[in-house]
């Protein structure tokens, strides 16, 4: 998509502190970090949300899912534990809508969220 923030990350055409990559995956930290760990991971092709990826039905939900685990290994917040969260919708706080989870980590996270 060409009006699409994190689609041009994708394509390098806006730069990103890219802390790990697959084929069908990017991950990134996030301009605002919310925890000393907040990492955006997305698959590099574009859907709007959680729920068109899920609806893809090619792995493409796994594969997303794996990577969020192995950034969280590689900052070194998988032991204490992290968070990670998809908002999806504009009411959840959905802003980028290209699917994106964000591991958060590094700190105590409070539960509920805002
Ligand atoms: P969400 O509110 O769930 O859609 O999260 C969008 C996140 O994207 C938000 O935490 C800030 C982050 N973000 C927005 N623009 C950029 C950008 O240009 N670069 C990076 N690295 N992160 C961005």
């Amino acid at each position: 998509m060409t009006d699409c923030l994190f689609c041009k990350i994708v394509a390098k055409e806006i730069p990103a502190a890219v802390v790990h990559e697959t084929e069908r995956t990017l991950a990134f930290r996030d301009v605002n970090p919310q925890a000393p760990t907040h990492v955006l991971v997305i698959p590099k092709g574009h859907y709007e949300n959680a729920a068109a990826l899920a609806a893809a039905d090619d792995g493409l939900a796994d594969a997303v899912l794996k990577a969020a685990h192995d950034v969280a290994v590689q900052e070194g917040v998988a032991d204490t534990g992290y968070r990670l969260v998809f908002n999806t919708g504009p009411q959840a706080g959905q802003t980028v809508f290209h699917v994106h989870g964000h591991v958060l980590g590094g700190r105590g996270l409070q539960w509920p969220p805002g």
